[in-house]
């Protein structure tokens, strides 16, 4: 399909009708083997402002970096200019491009959880820049400021020193020329910002007046001095040109983008000292270790692209931009952690250079902040270049990652809490073709006793790809049918794509016409693009009376046919539009308030995923939280709902690609993420959709679906053994629901992701840092995926720190001195290990639907530690309310300990839960399984509230491969929610 889409822009009329119905076609049977064309989008080397950023860059290093050359970055603090307001925790200076004369002012916030924004700004711009709203980005409350503690001059007024933070313990040091600065975290050096004079801003300007650096000829840069210079002049005189491409119009293919303001990119490099790693900048079909795309040892030739692109069927290992963008990285080295967030939602382009001890040597002279700290190692640098928007740029510090996904989730939102069968088990297909089909699928779940809780109805279930309505000879009964599964406990899903339809006679189309809020073409005209329902216009979600509009879509009146059951997916939301450049809108055209598109791009499907989401909470009367899913995403996602990876493809090596690029999303706040399990693209083979169904059940996000060319592949489809092992991966989901939705509540309160990278887990185990094939769900189990047929053993890093046992057979695996165990994988299991310290709630009631065991009772794991330690949480409340903020919720601290396993208040929860909700939400716990004793207890005693209870404790207990001993216990009967205590006596 994408090779379809790359048309021309073609006006409207009979020939556009033809060719549009063709892509589509095309889309729908694509031929076999197809693609997706690179060429479709553009490289940097096609993008202006990437060649002018990369170009200063490279002249940065020619002469700001290069010892033969005594030029320097021209950007300057004006003397005497810096300021400081310690209560208010405020720096400010202003700051020169002393080069073309254009005076800045600089700003530097102090925040709490050791956060630092640096704004700059043009002081006398001749236009105003667009400044991304908190309210359009970040959580409705931006993090308080802290006082500074000191501030202090070094001897030469070169630099100044800030200290902040509750302990003091992060610094700020400011070099004023050039200008630069770096932070420490109890004094070690944790990012450096324009050490290597990349920090670029193209200031704005009149049409034909480009002044600058851009415009000056080589030989006039020094003046009457004489200049010894590392670089010859023809090849500054390049240089020097490159930084003028298409300043003013840019072309790529057949399209043109007429760039009325001209030049606005911003550049600067950050580097961390003594790091080999970083992370984050989501999305990409990458290592989660972001590989080099500069310098030496660069993997990549481009840098890694943020902009929002439908590229369908992607490609593998490739620093090519895909559906989301999250402008957000972080670092890590044993004891410091940092991370950065560019709050702008322009396309971004970010090199990744990786340095050794030999470069970083060559260069220390010049580089901050080694003139007063030892030079490290190693460090990493990123550049990272915007087409426009502004500079604000937050910076976390802290001493692990978690410290960083708590800051960065407090500044752009916690992840909401999902409604409880969202974490559960969904089966999509495009398409389930009616209801019958909708009824034959549900009911051979039941059949062949699988559990799940939605389906999902992708584009065909409307009339005519006009959202919002049915195709009413397939689906006459949409409100019974969604009843049917309701019955079950069961919900439904449907597809609600931003386009619309141009057709007078579809109501939300003359609605939103009239009321004038759909994005306009650079013409001020509604524009008119293609996609699914042919001739189109986009509704402008920036716009809030748009929002508005759609939000009341979803009430039960308005959507016909939509009953409380019903929930909904946002595809397409990029934007994609076949026939625009690169397959989304024009960056030329216009939102709300004359706002060019290309300052908002990023964030536009993330500002339709709120709206939806507002629409949840309206048709609800805030009482029922909304489940939508997203394939766009931009910082702050997390607080609308989840995304998936989008159009991955059947085969082996996007299972893998599947993993990295879940972990990536989540460590950037958006905890809730899967991939299409099975592959969108494609017929899996039976071997692969099992692999996949094996990994999925410990991923976030866990839902099967597939292209409306592909094979049907329920799981009762390939026979046995698959069937039953496919069951039985879906049916351990089930049975790790209240751990998982345990997790979900963790992130409600820390950012902490559901799927984390080992090193969130082990920060002090050096070996973890650049692992991102393995994951852990949670604290508690580490899971390796199976990534090719036939595959007999995998194996798996683990962490030296902690004891292991088999997940399945709870067999304590033997130690190894590398962390390096072979591991068998038999196809009834990939490598999954439970972390000794570790307590693990779970439900081994499995029922058709999840709704139907919320109040079955609990098995508890409790997996010991080498002190015979172990810890963990439980959560758990209504499932589908916002009754958990008045605390109607339990959240149950577990801990054992001197033999004995104990439930009590945990500290976040501020009083304990009422006898109501016990009532409600507790249920009693019915096993207790204890894995690593070294022999069994002889007698069991049970207190609750204090008093003991004189209730018989059946004990079971199994001498394991291991010599250990499994302890059962069976039916303590104490009730989750209070508190209690199990002792075992020896
Ligand atoms: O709505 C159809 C598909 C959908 O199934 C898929 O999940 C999305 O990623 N959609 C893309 C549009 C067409 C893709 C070829």
């Amino acid at each position: 399909m994408a090779s379809v889409r790359r048309k021309p822009t073609i006006s409207a009329g009979w020939k556009t009708q033809i060719a549009c119905a063709a892509v589509l076609l095309v889309a729908l049977f694509p031929a076999p083997g197809y693609m997706v064309k690179s060429d479709d989008f553009k490289r940097c080397d096609q993008s202006a402002f990437c060649v002018r950023q990369r170009a200063y860059a490279d002249f940065a290093d020619k002469v700001y970096n290069d010892s033969k050359d005594s030029r320097l970055s021209p950007y300057e603090l004006v003397a005497g200019s810096l300021k400081f307001d310690e209560k208010a925790g405020l720096v400010t200076a202003s700051l020169l491009d002393a080069e073309n004369k254009i005076p800045f002012s600089l700003s530097v916030s102090l925040l709490e959880r050791n956060t630092a924004r640096v704004q700059i700004k043009e002081t006398r711009p001749v236009k105003s820049r667009y400044e991304l709203s908190g309210d359009l980005a970040l959580a409705s409350e931006l993090p308080k400021s802290v006082p500074i503690s000191s501030s202090t001059n070094s001897k030469d007024s070169s630099e100044t020193t800030v200290v902040f933070g509750e302990k003091k313990q992060n610094s700020l040091v400011i070099r004023a020329k050039p200008f630069a600065f770096s932070l420490s975290v109890n004094n070690v050096p944790a990012v450096t910002f324009n050490e290597h004079g990349y920090f670029y801003y193209e200031h704005w300007r009149e049409k034909d007046v480009a002044a600058g650096l851009a415009n000056q000829d080589a030989s006039s840069s020094s003046g009457d001095l004489v200049v010894e210079t590392g670089i010859t002049d023809d090849e500054e005189k390049k240089l020097k040109e490159a930084l003028n491409k298409d300043l003013w119009e840019e072309t790529f293919k057949s399209t043109t983008d007429s760039k009325p303001n001209g030049p606005a990119s911003m550049g600067f490099d950050i580097s961390f000292p003594g790091s080999s790693n970083v992370y984050g900048l989501p999305e990409h079909a990458a290592n989660f270790s972001l590989l080099p795309t500069r310098g030496k040892g660069k993997v990549y030739d481009d840098p890694y692209r943020l902009y929002n692109l439908d590229v369908a069927e992607y490609i593998l290992d490739s620093p090519m931009a895909l559906y989301g963008s999250i402008p957000f990285m972080f670092s890590h080295k044993k004891g410091v952690s940092a991370g950065l967030y560019w709050m702008n939602a322009a396309e971004m382009w970010v090199d990744v250079e990786k340095h050794d001890e030999s470069d970083i040597l060559s260069k220390a002279s010049k580089w901050l902040p080694f003139g007063s700290h030892k030079a490290p190692k190693a460090s990493t640098t990123a550049h990272w270049m915007a087409e426009s928007g502004a500079f604000d740029v937050f910076i976390f510090l802290g001493t692990k990652p978690m410290d960083i996904f708590d800051s960065f989730t407090a500044l752009t939102g916690r992840p909401v809490l999902p409604q409880h069968f969202a974490v559960a088990y969904h089966q999509c297909r495009w398409n389930y073709i009616d209801e019958q089909d909708v009824a034959d699928v549900d009911a051979n779940f039941d059949k062949f006793d699988i559990p799940y809780d939605v389906l999902w109805l992708d584009i065909e279930h409307t009339d005519g790809k006009r959202y919002f309505t049915w195709d009413s000879a397939k689906f006459p009964n949409s409100e019974q049918m969604q009843n049917n599964l309701a019955v079950k406990g069961r919900k439904m899903v449907t597809i609600i794509d931003p386009h619309i339809k141009r057709d007078d006679s579809y109501k939300v189309y003359k609605e939103a016409k009239d009321l004038g809020i759909f994005i306009k073409d650079k013409n001020g005209n509604d524009v008119d693009g293609w996609c699914w329902p042919g001739s189109s216009s986009w509704i402008d979600y920036t716009d809030e009376k748009a929002r508005k509009y759609w939000a009341e879509r979803f009430k039960f009146s308005e959507y016909k046919g939509s009953t409380p059951s019903l929930f909904t997916w946002n595809d397409m939301n990029e934007p994609s539009v076949f026939t625009g450049p690169e397959i989304t809108m024009p960056k030329d055209a216009l939102h709300n308030g004359g706002v060019e598109h290309r300052d908002v791009h990023n964030v536009y499907g993330t500002l339709l995923h709120r709206s939806s989401y507002e629409g949840h909470l309206l048709r609800s009367d805030n009482k029922e939280r909304p489940f939508i899913l997203s394939r766009a995403f931009f910082a702050g996602t997390q607080r609308y709902g989840a995304i998936w990876t989008g159009d991955n493809f059947a085969k082996w090596d996007h299972l893998e690609a599947s993993v990295p690029m879940l972990l990536s999303v989540g460590t950037s706040g958006v905890v809730f993420s899967g991939a299409d399990v099975g592959g969108f693209f494609g017929n899996p083979e039976p071997d692969l959709l099992v692999r996949w169904y094996q990994v999925a059940a410990f991923q976030p996000f866990f839902r099967a679906h597939a292209h409306i060319d592909t094979k049907r592949r329920e799981p009762w489809l390939f026979g046995e053994p698959y069937t039953s092992l496919i069951r039985a991966a879906i049916r351990e989901r089930y049975k790790i629901l209240p751990y998982i939705y345990t997790l979900f509540a963790e992130a409600t309160r820390s950012g902490a992701p559901i799927m984390r990278p080992l090193l969130a887990e082990f920060p002090e185990d050096e070996a973890t840092f650049a692992i991102g094939d393995q994951f852990m769900l949670g604290s508690g189990i580490l899971v390796k995926p199976v990534i090719s047929k036939d595959q007999e053993s995998v194996n798996v890093y683990v962490p030296q720190a902690s004891v292991w046992y088999d997940y399945h057979t709870h067999a304590k695996l033997a130690a190894s001195t590398s962390g390096h165990v072979t591991i068998k994988t038999p196809q009834e299991r990939i490598p999954v290990l439970l972390r000794g310290g570790s307590i693990i709630p779970r439900r081994e009631r499995v029922r058709r639907a999840s709704n139907l065991m919320l109040r079955d009772p609990y098995t508890l794991w409790v997996a010991l530690d080498q002190q015979g330690q172990a810890h963990g949480e439980l959560y758990a409340d209504d499932g589908h309310t916002f009754q958990y903020q008045e605390n109607k919720y339990i959240l149950s601290a577990l801990s054992y300990t001197h033999n004995t396993l104990s439930s009590t208040l945990h500290t976040t929860q501020t009083s304990a839960p009422s006898e109501s909700t016990i009532t409600e939400v507790g249920s009693r716990v019915e096993r207790l399984v204890i894995v690593g004793l070294k022999t069994a207890p002889k007698r069991v005693v049970v207190t609750e509230g204090g008093k003991k209870s004189d209730r018989e404790v059946l004990v079971e207990s199994e001498k394991l491969a291991d010599g250990l001993v499994r302890v059962t216990l069976r039916d303590p009967a104490v009730i989750v929610g209070r508190e209690w205590e199990v002792k075992l006596e020896f």
